[in-house]
């Protein structure tokens, strides 16, 4: 069981307390101009703090939001915050005006400090009392030139170890903008449970990956778990897998963090121009691309199909490390890391958590085997900000993540679908996620998403939206013989009526397909 103090501010743990134990010349933050040690971090990090406690007036419980790409000053930015015992609310940069104000309504946001990149669409969100403090530019205005000259040192506010930490923002699919509050033992709770006991790094690893920071798995692992283990972190904000690709080469990147469909995108990058550690290019040349310094790869934000694990595995000999985690509970709740591993489930419980499958009524458990919504509980939850959707997610203590799962006997949890995003076709209930599997098996498949169309016939009938991989042509011939592909592999009810080509699928800005936008299209 996680114990913490009463008196606990995450920031200084992830800070000072790391400092007391590796001391200030480690590397910290790795990014394009060079390296932070811990001691150069926390310097920039107080000398913030006290900006914000001095001059800009911020006050304890204060919500400040930070928005800007992922930097080593958009992290100082937030352990500051922490530092100051204030309450960081996060957003994605590709967050538009009209989401941006809803955000500051609700979570009646006092301050924005933002990057100069990413100041025009806050700027005209006209956020009534927002007070916004640019960073990264080089007007004396500026929070980082203000802090030039403060004093090295600030004492991290004693908050209160379930004092709210952090507001994070899920849009989910549709909707309302949902605020999950999280208090500061909650943020070391994910470093103590995923990270200390499933990922288990080191304090020589370098930590690099996609999430960006206004999203919780990218918080978790680029930030929080590097800083709580003493390792560094490459902080930059990547445009495209050949861009994180080659950095895993340049800075030695040990830990990788990022999402299904980013690992086939680097696995078809690596078929095509090699890897390090002795292949060589078709031209006998240099590899294209050295990930010989990768020793623990996490998969998390969508379901992982076991092909693209076993591809992983036999590209690389490295074994994926699966999880799912919601913005609600933070961080992974459900995983599993070498031996343990069960390729095509999610895993176990993370120790800490407790997992269980349950029918409609979100508490009745169903049998192991059968189907039904997954329910979980553990040292962090759910606790949306003055939110009525708050009782249909947790039901007696139980968090209801909106997933369908199988418990298979031996307490592996195998993912079935988005509860929503079943298909009902002549009766039969089909998942999307498993036809997509299949399709995803093909080696002309890049990207696949399954849907219902409404039919008059069957009630709903299966759709495939496919990625071609470069250079294959599509067509009628093409289709068929990917249906005749997916009849092989599966029950014949579950094969796709119709294929629909498409360049790339629709996404949210934290990478989770939209599905709800190709049954939209598809019923046009
Ligand atoms: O939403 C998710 O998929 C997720 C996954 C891992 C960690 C955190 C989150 C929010």
């Amino acid at each position: 069981e996680l114990r913490y103090p009463d008196r606990l501010n995450c920031g200084a743990e992830l800070l000072d307390t790391t400092i007391e134990r590796h001391g200030t010349e480690r590397p910290a933050f790795v990014h394009a101009e060079g390296t932070w040690t811990y001691g150069e971090l926390r310097t920039r990090v107080d000398r913030i703090a006290h900006v914000l406690t001095g001059e800009l007036g911020v006050r304890p419980g204060n919500r400040v939001l930070l928005r800007g790409p992922t930097t080593p000053q958009l992290a100082a930015c937030w352990l500051a915050v922490m530092k100051a015992g204030a309450v960081a609310v996060t957003v994605l940069a590709a967050q538009r005006p009209h989401e941006l104000r809803t955000i500051c309504e609700i979570a009646r946001v006092s301050h924005a400090l933002c990057d100069v990149s990413a100041l025009d669409d806050l700027t005209k969100a006209d956020a009534p009392g927002l007070r916004i403090v640019p960073y990264g530019g080089a007007s004396p205005d500026d929070l980082l030139c203000r802090a030039e000259g403060r004093p090295e040192r600030f004492t991290a506010i004693p908050t209160a170890a379930d004092d709210v930490a952090l507001i994070a923002f899920t849009s989910g699919t549709t909707g309302r903008p949902k605020g999950c509050m999280h208090f500061h033992r909650d943020v070391l709770a994910i470093a103590d449970t995923f990270s200390a006991r499933v990922l288990r790094p080191r304090a020589d690893d370098v930590f690099a990956g996609s999430p960006p920071l206004g999203f919780t798995f990218g918080l978790g692992g680029l930030v929080v778990f590097p800083l709580r283990a003493g390792a560094a972190t490459v902080l930059q904000q990547w445009h495209g897998t050949e861009e994180l690709l080659a950095a895993v080469g340049r800075h030695r990147v040990s830990v990788l963090f990022t999402a299904p469909t980013a690992y086939r995108g680097i696995l078809a990058k690596l078929t095509t121009e090699g890897t390090g550690g002795g292949e060589s290019t078709d031209d006998g040349g240099e590899p294209a691309y050295d990930i010989s310094s990768l020793r623990r790869c996490v998969s998390a934000g969508e379901n992982l199909p076991a092909g693209t694990w076993q591809e992983w595995h036999e590209r690389t000999g490295l074994k994926l490390i699966d999880g799912i985690g919601a913005t609600e509970m933070l961080h992974i709740f459900i995983s599993a890391a070498d031996d343990t591993i069960r390729p095509g489930t999610t895993g176990v419980p993370v120790p800490g958590f407790e997992a269980r499958v349950v029918e409609e009524d979100g508490t009745t458990p169903v049998p192991d085997g059968v189907p039904g919504l997954l329910a979980v509980r553990g040292p962090v939850g759910c606790r949306y900000l003055a939110d009525e959707r708050q009782r249909e997610y947790v039901r007696g203590g139980w968090n209801l993540t909106g997933d369908t799962y199988v418990r298979e006997p031996g307490g592996y949890f195998r993912y079935v679908a988005r509860a929503d995003d079943m298909i009902i076709s002549a009766g039969y209930n089909i998942a999307g996620p498993e036809v997509e599997g299949a399709l995803l098996r093909h080696p002309d498949v890049l990207e696949a998403a399954v849907v219902g169309r409404p039919d008059e016939r069957r009630g709903q009938s299966v759709v495939a939206h496919v990625v071609l991989r470069a250079g294959v042509t599509r067509g009628e011939a093409r289709s068929e013989e990917l249906r005749d592909f997916v009849r092989a592999e599966l029950s014949p009810y579950k094969c796709p009526r119709e294929i629909v080509f498409a360049e790339a699928l629709p996404r949210t800005p934290t990478g989770k397909l939209q599905r709800f936008r190709l049954r939209a299209a598809g019923s046009d």
